[in-house]
Parts: C-alpha cells; structure tokens; sequence
C-alpha cells in the first residue's frame, strides 16, 4: 500500500507514472517538524536504500545528501555521488518504504550524530513523500516500482562483454581492441568510443582525421558482432558555425543566466552552454540529434557528464583569479597557502554555480539549484524518446552517469569514476543491491577500476563480480595503467570468465527479463529473502534472482573467502560450460576456496538455472543450452 503526503506545491519530476489521492492525516512513521523527518531507530533496525551512495548495504551510521555530484576522487567519506534516489526502506520492527519526490538536496542523517536516530532534511518547502507498507522488503520494492514505472530494457547484445578507455584515439585503436580480442579468442560484443572520437569534443560530431569513416567502421565491427558505444556529453561547445550549437542558441533551448543570456560554463569543449533538457522541445530537438549517428550503424550511447559537470565558470574564475592576485602580491603565509589551495579547489564542481542558471519549466523560469537532480535523468529521457522514433523497431542501448528515480524507465545507469581499489569491488557489490531496489537494473560499474593503475588479480576478482551485472564493461582512464585483458600475464584467467559470462548468459538476462517484467529486483540482499540475523547483516553476498547466491572475493592475495549460507545450497565450480563440479553444503559457515582460474557460486536449494556452451558474442550464442543445480 502507498500513501502519498503532499507538502507546498512540488514540482513535478516526472518520477512517478501513477496518480494516488494525497492523504490528509498526518504522516505516517515519520515525526515532521518544518522541513526534518524523524524517526528512531530500533536497535536491530536496517536502513537500505539510496541508490547510487557510499558505504554499505545498510546505510545505517553515516550521513549522505543526495545531490547530484561528479565526484571521481570519491571515498568511503563522501556524502554524494553522480545520482539521487531518495527512497529507503526501515526494516526492523516496523518495515516500511520512503520516497521523497524532491528534485532538489535532501540530506539524511542516518543514525550518524545519534546512533539511534534518522533524520531527513528536505531543502526546501515543495515536496511529496510516499510512504510504502507491504509484508516485506521485495513487496515493498516492487510497490515502489509500480507507482514509478517499469524499467527499461536493454538489448541483449548489452549484456555482452564491453571494453573500454579513455584514449582510444583513432579508428586504428578501436580495431586493434577487437583484433586483439579475436586473436585471443576473448568474447566482445561491443567498444565504446569516449570524448576522443568527437571533434574538439562537440557533442554528435566525428574527428574525421581519427575516423575518417564512421559507417565503415560501424559496419566492419557489426560483421564481428561487435557494436561501437559512442559517449554524448551534456554540454554544448559555443563555437559560431557548429550546428548543435546554433540551432541551441535561437530557439532558446539552453539553460539561462540571471540575465536571461544563455549561461555558460567550462567543461571538456571549453566553453559550453547546457542543453535546458526540462523543456519538452529541447529534449526533442537534443534527441534528434543522435539520428545521424544511428543511421551510420551506431545502436549504443553512455551520455555522460550530466550531473552536470562544470569545470569552471568565468563569474567564479575571475573571483578566484582576482583574490589569488591579492595574495600573490604578499609574500604568502601558511594562512594565505592555505586559502590559495582552498580556492583553486573550490573552481570546480561547485554547487554554488548552481544557483547562477535557470531552466524554463512550461514557460516559469526555476532555478537549477532546485531541480539539479533531474538534469542526467531528462538528458536520458530526451535520447531514449528519441530513440523510439528514430529506431522503433531496434532497441538502442542507453546509460547515463547521473540519475534520479524515474529514469530508469528510460535507461540504465553506469556506476561513475570509480577507482582501481579493492573498496570500490566491494562497493560495486553493495551499491547493486540498493540501485536495485530504486528501479535501476541494467547497471555496472567500471570494471578493473577506471581512476588509478590496476593490478592484474584486481581485474580478474572484478571480473568475477561483473560476470553477474547486466554493464559488463572493462574501461579506465586515460593515463592510468592499460587493461585490456589481452595485456595481462593472467589473461587466461580473465578469458576464462569473460567466456563463462556467455555460458551464463541466457540465465542472467533471463532473470533480467523477468525482472524487469514483474517490477521486481535483480539482485537482492540476503536479508531479503532471509529472516536471521546473520543474513540480514551480511553486506557482502548477493542473491541473484531467485535460483543464485553470489560471493565475491573483494580482498588482494586471499586465496578464498568466508561464506556464509543461510540453508542448505549447492556450491558450483566453473571453468567452463564442460568443466564443473557441484557439492551440497548444508546451512552453516565456511571458508570456500576462491581460485582466480575458476567462478565460484552458490545454487540455492532445489532450484537450477539454465546456461548454455557459450560464444564469442551474444549474436552466436550456443543454443546448446542445459542446466546446472538441483535436478530431479
Ligand atoms: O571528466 O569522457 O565518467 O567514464 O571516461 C571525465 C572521459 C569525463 C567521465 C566519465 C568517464 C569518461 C570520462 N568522463
């Protein structure tokens, strides 16, 4: 059961697809004083929820603010990450869902300051709050997706094994990575092409020096199966002549200054102006702009940079500029470092810039600052609206950096900057769970670690994780250490679960389906399922539909990990759709030996998943398909 409590005059987000009558009463659970929610925790009470955040599974004893950040140094003490979904769920003596529908900050205070409070604070006056009550967690999961819409649907060929970098520069380097992955005879079943491809970073743009043929080269992968991904920015490069850029400027579709001029800041162009994607006709006429892009064989983005990002803006550089002038002029004291550092710092991703452009919503100029959550998410709608006209017929696969709950009815989700450290594994785990329960299942994270060299057991234990998430995408930055799986002495290791991924396959996007289909989740934590203790706090195990129960090594060197099983399942060894072992172990703790060579998992009782013999793409799948598990 849903019950919606109307605060002020809310601004409509577009999250929610069902109208529910808003009660009256006062609210329920919840202890509302101004603009603070309240509610004391029991002390065996688990929080889930946020979505895309740091920390755990049970976000108990932290604090988030949930305000769309590009944040690629982020930590176990960040606050906010690239998306907002404020939905949770108290699970303990009472069990109940929250969603705020509020497009601008709210900050969460979750048994931080007071091991035994929860409080919320919502920045502003207009807003609605639903409250969720079912019998359980995964009910309460699915009534929150009933009242936000179903989620999207990748292609299938989405659910193949990705490589990427920032840096493959040139045509050259892109068929190179699928070269190497024949010779090695490792799957692949796409590429992505980041900014490198684009001209001066002009978003639907080609360097035609590096790809002098796009067409040919779509078509020259497309023979191999292999699809090309291209990266669409958020900003638009001001530059006279440039058509996106134009068009932009005289029919007002950018977002506006105080002024009523259109607002520029810096990002990877240079100077750009943001797409207004609240308007309708913006994001029509920003759609339409991939359809050159498709008809020459493209069938995949990631748009990116839609938080948005902004590296500069001239108002805050001239500030900065001028004050660190004022105290270049002394002899600088460690006070005066001090500030110089501060400044130069505060350049960018600064949310004050927020408050200097404004969006034209159904003709009422609103600030960004207070619906900056829901520019990625409209930025996302505004391709996959698109796409249904462009390509009614093909579905294009689509992920976004930023989000908040609603857009995942338009796209998936990639997990952001994360770094090459075994905390972002681990974290990757738990934030698939909690993306899970805000809607979004087509998701993964940068697998290998994107920010900060790898290492090559990192990549394999990743790899180990990603076999399972609908994104199973190797990408890195620029500069960091390569890892292409073909560069590593371990890459036997690597191939070797990259091909059970397809082995896998028909199980995993069956299960994605059905998903999908029944407003359900994908992966789940034990205590979903599990009422004890022990697996209501276990943080990092995964159910996987119904069948699965997932454990992945997060720890360098360990040979293997502590499991714990809540009943009776089957441990499965794989090295191959022909080589495996099975044994039943009964409820209990274990320590379970982890081999790198080898993809360990855990069938639940009496259930089975059905695979098949693998394939070099999701395109030339087997259709040798048998199952695994507890057979009659
Ligand atoms: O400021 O396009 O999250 O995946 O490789 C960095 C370059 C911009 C951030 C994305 C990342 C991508 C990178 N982009």
């Amino acid at each position: 059961m849903i019950r919606k409590y109307v605060f002020g005059k809310p601004f409509v987000t577009g999250a929610v697809v069902k109208s529910i009558k808003p009660e009256i009463e006062e609210i329920e659970f919840l202890k509302k004083s101004g603009n603070e929610l309240s509610f004391q925790l029991g002390r065996d009470d688990i929080v889930y929820g946020l979505g895309q955040m740091t920390r755990g599974i049970n976000k108990r004893g932290w604090h988030y603010s949930c305000y769309n950040l590009d944040n690629c140094n982020h930590q176990e003490d960040s606050v906010s990450l690239y998306g907002s979904h404020n939905f949770l769920i108290v699970s303990g003596k009472s069990c109940f869902g929250i969603f705020i529908d509020f497009p601008g900050r709210i900050d969460y205070d979750i048994g931080y300051k007071d091991s035994s409070q929860m409080k919320i604070a919502v920045c502003g006056d207009d807003y609605d709050i639903y409250i969720i009550t079912e019998k359980n967690e995964r009910e309460i999961v699915k009534e929150l997706r009933r009242l936000t819409g179903k989620s999207y649907v990748a292609p299938k060929w989405g659910f193949g094994y990705c490589q990427s970098r920032w840096g493959y520069k040139s045509e050259e380097d892109i068929r190179a990575v699928a070269e190497n992955h024949q010779k090695n005879d490792i799957p692949l079943d796409s590429i992505c092409m980041d900014i490198d491809y684009m001209e001066d970073y002009k978003d639907f743009t080609v360097d035609k020096n590096a790809f002098p043929d796009l067409k040919s080269l779509a078509s020259d992968m497309a023979a191999e199966g292999i699809h090309l991904v291209p990266i669409i920015d958020a900003g638009v490069k001001i530059e006279s002549g440039y058509e996106v850029y134009e068009e932009g400027v005289k029919n007002n579709y950018f977002c506006k200054d105080k002024n009523g001029k259109d607002f520029t800041a810096a990002v990877w162009p240079g100077k750009v102006h943001f797409p207004d994607f609240l308007q309708k006709e913006a994001r029509e006429w920003f759609g339409s702009k991939y359809k050159p892009l498709i008809e020459a064989g493209i069938d995949g983005f990631w748009n990116d940079m839609n938080e948005p990002a902004i590296f500069y803006t001239e108002k805050r550089l001239n500030s900065v500029m001028n004050r660190i002038g004022e105290l270049s002029e002394k002899n600088m004291g460690i006070n005066e470092y001090f500030e110089f550092t501060g400044l130069v710092n505060s350049i960018s991703h600064n949310s004050g810039d927020y408050e200097e452009f404004f969006h034209n919503a159904e003709g009422v100029a609103v600030s960004h600052k207070d619906v900056h959550n829901l520019y990625g998410f409209n930025m996302t709608r505004a391709a996959s609206e698109a796409f249904e006209k462009i390509s009614p017929d093909k579905k294009i696969l689509i992920y976004s950096r930023s989000s908040y709950i609603g857009m995942h009815r338009y796209g998936g989700m990639w997990q952001g900057d994360n770094r090459s450290w075994w905390s972002h594994l681990l974290m990757n785990i738990q934030m698939t769970a909690s993306l899970n329960m805000a809607g979004f299942l087509y998701t993964g994270a940068d697998t290998g670690g994107f920010g900060s060299d790898t290492t090559e057991d990192l990549m394999v234990r990743w790899l180990q994780f990603s076999v399972f998430t609908p994104l199973m995408r190797n990408h890195s930055a620029i500069g960091t250490r390569e890892q292409e799986v073909y560069k590593f002495s371990n890459m036997e290791d690597c191939r070797r679960i990259i091909k059970l991924r397809y082995v896998l396959l028909p199980y995993l996007y069956d299960t994605y389906l059905k998903a999908a289909e029944e407003d359900d989740m994908m992966f789940r934590p034990l205590g979903f399922d599990y009422h004890d203790e022990r697996s209501r706090h276990t943080e990092d195990q995964l159910l996987l539909g119904d069948e699965v129960m997932i454990a992945p090594v997060y720890v360098q060197n360990a040979v293997g990990k502590n499991v714990y099983l809540p009943e009776e399942m089957m441990l499965v060894r794989m090295k191959s759709a022909n080589e495996y072992t099975t044994e039943i172990l009964s409820a209990g703790d274990y320590f379970v030996k982890m081999p790198t060579d080898e993809l360990t998992f855990f069938i639940r009782k009496g259930k089975s998943i059905r695979v098949c013999e693998g394939g070099k793409n999701t395109a030339e799948l087997s259709d040798k398909l048998f199952r695994i598990g507890y057979l009659k």
